[in-house]
C-alpha cells in the first residue's frame, strides 16, 4: 500500500460538502498490471465552516428626522449562498406602528458578503419628546442550517428626537 497526498483548500466559506473522483491512468500501468474495477475512488471535502450572526452594533442611535433607522447585520463568515435573516421587534419606550414601522424585517445576506444593512421606517411627528428606544433581535429558529446567533442576538435602536431644535430655532 502506498498513500499520497492531494492538497485541499480551507477556506472560511459555508458551502456543501464537495466531492472529486481519483482515476488511475490505465495507459500509464506497467505490463502486467490491470486496474480492479474502474480503478476510481470518490473524494468528499467535508465542509467545516460554520457561520454565527450579529448586529454589528449593541446600540444604535438615528436621528428622528432622518426618516428611517438602519441597523446592520454581520456574519462571521461568507456563505456561498445568500442567508436570510428574520429581525423582529420589541417596543420599548417607543411605540411600534407609531414611531417606528413595526416587523419583522427580512434581511438577506448576499452570498459572499459578511454584512447587510437594512432600513426600518422611523416617523418624523413633530411631538417635543424624549429620545425613544425599541429592541431588535435575530430570530434563531428561521436561520438556516449551521448559521447560529452570536449571544442574545439584540440590539437597541434609539430615535432620538430632533423637535427641540426647531423649536429653538424659531
Ligand atoms: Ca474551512
Ligand atoms: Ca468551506
Ligand atoms: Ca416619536
Ligand atoms: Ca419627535
Amino acid at each position: 500500500m502506498a498513500s499520497f497526498n492531494v492538497s485541499i483548500n480551507d477556506d472560511n466559506i459555508l458551502e456543501n460538502d464537495e466531492d472529486f473522483i481519483l482515476t488511475i491512468m490505465r495507459g500509464t500501468l506497467p505490463d502486467g498490471v490491470t486496474r480492479d474495477g474502474d480503478g476510481q475512488a470518490t473524494v468528499t471535502i467535508v465542509d467545516d465552516d460554520d457561520v454565527t450572526v450579529r448586529f454589528s452594533e449593541t446600540t444604535y442611535s438615528f436621528n428622528e428626522g432622518t426618516g428611517h433607522a438602519q441597523p446592520a447585520l454581520v456574519v462571521s463568515n461568507p456563505s456561498s449562498t445568500d442567508i436570510t435573516v428574520l429581525v423582529r421587534d420589541t417596543q420599548n419606550t417607543a411605540t411600534r406602528g407609531v414611531d417606528y414601522n413595526s416587523g419583522p424585517y427580512t434581511v438577506t445576506l448576499t452570498a459572499g458578503m459578511t454584512m447587510a444593512s437594512f432600513n426600518v421606517p422611523i416617523n418624523d411627528d413633530d411631538i417635543l419628546e424624549n429620545d425613544e428606544d425599541f429592541t431588535l433581535s435575530i430570530r434563531s429558529d428561521t436561520l438556516p442550517n449551521r448559521v447560529t446567533r452570536l449571544g442574545s442576538g439584540r440590539s437597541t435602536v434609539t430615535i432620538v428626537d430632533v423637535d427641540i431644535l426647531k423649536w429653538t430655532c424659531l
